[in-house]
């Protein structure tokens, strides 16, 4: 499980919920102690329509978080597309790297590959600025796969392990609800490239259209249905708001779907 931390006044349902470094270093501890095994850390809002921000203001959101977390132990991904901040972010202990323009910037695969951190891969069609505007593609899940494949393989040609190479469908990034329903539902042919996969639908608008629920952070339980369902269509990473319910999501549908790990679990 993957718990979401960002650090922004703008984001679509946790902006300016951490107003200082200790409040969101101990909301980190606590996804963490809910079962997260990767906080990801953000500082630049991706949400449609949302305005780039500049790199040393990201900078300055995202380091002092990093590094609170990691003194705790705890493992960071960066949530950031820009190289400079990612290279800074692994100057300051972060692990991985999130970047939801899926390493288009070759600028990015050399700082992931000099720092040899893990990498996700994510799907956007355009830029978060116009990504809504009308989303088309031949085949959605078709389309995806072969850039995400693409993507990561040039990572592995960069030198990164493959299994530190993540990817993931996007979800809700220059997609309709139909889009992102229909690649939730055919995850299976992603997950088939070997790379592990990543899905990101926490309280997302998706999840309005389907249920007429207008806070976003009432959307949790809504979040935890397409955990489990993700789970069963391949899906093994999560990134959520609410870890605690995912995780009571995931459990759930382990036990169906995996009943032997379900008892190890058990015994643990
Ligand atoms: N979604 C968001 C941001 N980063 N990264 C990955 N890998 N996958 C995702 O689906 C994904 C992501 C957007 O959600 P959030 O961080 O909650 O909001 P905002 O961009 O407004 O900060």
């Amino acid at each position: 499980m993957v718990g979401i931390l960002n650090v922004t006044p703008d984001s679509f349902s946790d902006g300016g919920d951490y107003p200082d470094v200790d409040k969101a270093v101990a909301a980190g501890e606590s996804m963490v102690a809910e079962g997260a095994t990767i906080i990801d850390v953000g500082g630049e809002s991706t949400r449609p329509g949302a305005e780039a921000v500049p790199a040393g203001e990201e900078t300055e959101r995202v380091l002092p978080v990093i590094k609170g977390l990691v003194d705790r132990g705890v493992t960071v991904s960066i949530d950031t597309s820009k190289p400079e901040v990612a290279a800074l972010a692994i100057a300051s202990g972060a692990s991985v790297i999130n970047d939801v323009t899926g390493f288009r910037n070759p600028d990015m695969i050399d700082v992931a590959a000099a720092s040899r951190s893990g990498a996700v891969v994510m799907h956007m069609l355009g830029d978060p600025r116009t990504m809504q505007d009308e989303p088309q593609y031949d085949d959605v899940v078709g389309d995806v796969r072969a850039f995400l494949v693409g993507q990561a393989l040039r990572l592995v040609d960069a030198g990164l392990d493959p299994s530190a190479v993540v990817v993931d469908p996007g979800f809700g990034f220059g997609k309709t609800t139909r889009h992102n329903l229909e690649l939730v539902n055919r995850l299976g042919e992603i997950v088939t490239s070997g790379f592990p996969v990543m899905l990101g639908a926490s309280r997302k608008s998706t999840l309005k259209t389907l249920t007429g629920e207008e806070d976003p952070k009432r959307r949790d339980g809504h979040t935890a249905v397409l955990t489990a369902i993700g789970f069963d269509r391949g899906a093994r990473l999560f990134r959520v708001h609410d870890v605690g319910r995912s995780r009571d999501a995931l459990r759930i549908a382990a036990a169906i779907v995996n009943p032997q790990r379900w008892e190890e679990w058990q015994q643990d």
